[in-house]
């Protein structure tokens, strides 16, 4: 699927273009590239069946657009971006990304001071160069200072939801081109290679929100070995060799993060998918209660301390089984007291996919979703949902399309015609607004017909703690709101979490019966793994929500969770499990 890569390029191209002054067409660049990476299917499919005309069809792609984009589907590359690449300084688009920054002043950075790099910048603020250049001055120097540090940070994690993908794709390449050289080198159908031992491990196995490089384990002996490095190495989305050897290699992808590839024998499999699947902290634990037992752990396998006999270490299962403790699965290990938990056998029975029933967030063409309500009520259903929650945006919500009271009723008339021709339970719903002073965005005879009021704050990122807590707070105790979405307001590698006292916040959600979103959209991930577990404290109640505003989206309830199961969260403390008969003991308003 080449959806993301195509629009990494488009965006890219925007950034030349408004570096060069190009006025108009950047704007118009981003749209395409957005609905591409929105865009529920292939692109590359829709190009072989239908040809330029098909890509022309997608909201935002004209001609000149579907050209460029069929040029790269043919060739790989387009040579009017490369072009215009290079007469562009290498290193701007990365330099445009620091915020604040904007063409306007790269350009002058460049022409004046010779920045040509996120590195060169770093020199000059260094050295107090800009603050000595006419219109920038001190203030705007120690802007760029901050806005790089944040770059910096962001960059050197990347989200789960992008993150994800690109190793399921990788490993899926790297899968196939085994299969295919094993096949035609030994004339034969099954590969002496375990595939399915080819997985991921590291923070990306045990779901965490930021990934610091993706990790891999494959299982091999003898010359397989070899086979699986060469492979790996030469995989197309790899742009540089970082190392080569025996048991590991590692690589930095075209798409920006590092990928490490370890190759262990049968014997040793289990016990390298334990160590290198960590975390750190957890595996350090590991180590001392196996010390404690006479044994000795590596990543190798478990070891009798005394005879040096190797005890386990073929599956994970065994090893945890041999060290006394109940298996714990990927997203508890990190030292939170799972390992204790699993000594006394009370590992909470974490939430499964399975449990979901429903969806209480999700956007459609009434405000900035991409797809009509229909459309996405039968996605949802197709997901085998009993109920969703329509909850486009409230009057305020200008960018967003935020909906004024009439439509909001014609949305409402058409859920009812819907309700007919579905099984499922479609429920009138509302992303609304909580204002400044901490009231809803529609006046209380409109929220009262609302089903579900999920409340959202979209402004005043940089109020002060208390501003912040207490328009919270006052929206908790208005009795029409039911959720609180994305309660932190953070956005990943791009926003902090709003100042908010939560503690305040998460007992009066609780004293309130209120509900907190865990929002499971790529770029938020919010309530994240540690605020769920505070909130869990207040005997707090969860929904995992996805906030669609695509059909795709539907399917990045897998980030939430994630992030759900790193909470400890059980089916119980998740509301979106309950059949719809239950869900009047949360939702008072709800018609049967
Ligand atoms: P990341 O990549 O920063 O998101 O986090 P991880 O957890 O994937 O860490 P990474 O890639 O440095 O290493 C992968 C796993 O290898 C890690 O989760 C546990 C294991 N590991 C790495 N270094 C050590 C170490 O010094 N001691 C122990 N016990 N395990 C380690
Ligand atoms: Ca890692
Ligand atoms: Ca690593």
């Amino acid at each position: 699927m080449k959806n993301r890569e195509i629009a990494e390029l488009l965006y890219e191209t925007a950034d030349i273009m408004e570096f060069q002054q190009i006025e108009w067409k950047p704007r118009a660049y981003r749209r395409a590239a957005q609905n591409i990476e929105n865009l529920g299917e292939d692109i590359e499919k829709v190009y072989e069946r239908k040809e330029k005309k098909g890509l022309t069809e997608i909201p935002g792609i004209g001609e000149a657009i579907a050209d460029h984009i069929a040029e790269y589907l043919e060739t790989g590359k387009v040579k009017k971006f490369e072009d215009l690449k290079g007469k562009a300084p290498s290193g701007t688009t990365e330099l445009m990304e620091i915020r604040g920054l904007g063409a306007k002043k790269t350009k002058r950075l460049a022409d004046e001071l010779k920045i040509k790099t996120v590195s060169d910048l770093k020199a000059a603020v260094n050295a107090h160069r800009i603050r000595r250049l006419e219109g920038f001055g001190e203030r705007s120097e120690e802007n760029i200072a901050r806005a790089l540090r944040n770059y910096e940070k962001s960059h050197s994690r990347m989200a789960l939801g992008k993150a994800l993908p690109l190793a399921e794709e990788i490993i899926f390449v790297l899968k196939t081109s085994l299969k295919t050289s094993l096949k035609t080198e030994l004339g034969s159908k099954t590969p002496k290679i375990d595939l399915s031992k080819l997985i991921y491990t590291g923070s990306l196995r045990r779901l965490k929100e930021t990934i610091g490089d993706i990790d891999i384990l494959a299982e091999a002996e003898g010359e397989q070995v070899g086979k699986v490095m060469d492979a790996f190495v030469s995989l197309p989305a790899v742009g540089q060799v970082v190392s080569k050897g025996n048991t590991r290699s590692s690589v930095i992808l075209k798409e920006g993060p590092e990928v490490d590839l370890r190759v262990v024998p049968p014997e040793s499999y289990g016990a390298a998918l334990q160590y290198f699947t960590g975390s750190k902290e957890h595996n350090i634990e590991l180590r001392n209660i196996a010390q404690r037992e006479g044994y000795k752990l590596s990543e190798y396998g478990l070891y009798e301390k005394a005879s040096g006999k190797h005890v386990a270490g073929k599956s994970e299962e065994e090893v945890y089984r041999k060290l006394g403790l109940e298996y714990i699965v990927p997203e508890l290990r990190e030292n939170r007291g799972e390992i204790k938990a699993a000594i006394k056998k009370t590992l909470p029975k974490l939430i499964d996919a399975g449990d979901l029933r429903g969806d209480f967030h999700l956007h459609t063409d009434y405000s900035e979703g991409r797809a009509s309500l229909e459309t996405m009520v039968k996605k949802a259903e197709t997901i085998g949902y009993e109920y969703i929650a329509v909850t486009d945006h409230s009057r305020s919500q200008r960018i967003a399309h935020g909906m004024e009271i009439d439509t909001l009723k014609a949305q409402w008339d058409e859920i009812e015609k819907l309700s007919k021709r579905f099984r499922m339970k479609i429920l009138r719903g509302s992303e609304v607004e909580i204002l400044k002073d901490g009231s809803l965005d529609y006046p209380d005879e409109v929220l009262k017909k609302l089903d579900i009021v999920v409340g959202a704050v979209h402004s005043g990122f940089s109020s002060t703690e208390r501003e912040m807590t207490g328009r919270i707070v006052t929206a908790l105790e208005n009795r029409h709101l039911d959720i609180l979405a994305h309660p932190s307001g953070k956005l990943l590698g791009k926003r902090e979490a709003y100042a908010a006292d939560f503690g305040t916040v998460f007992e009066t959600a609780a004293a309130n019966g209120k509900v907190m979103e865990i929002n499971s959209q790529p770029s938020r991930l919010d309530l994240n793994d540690e605020l769920i577990l505070r909130a869990k404290e207040y005997g707090l109640k969860f929904c995992i929500s996805t906030d669609s505003h695509s059909v795709s989206d539907l399917a990045s309830m897998r980030y939430g969770l994630g992030q759900a199961r790193r909470g400890w969260l059980e089916k119980e403390d998740v509301v979106n499990t309950y059949p719809y008969s239950r869900l009047k003991e949360v939702f008072k308003k709800l018609r049967d």
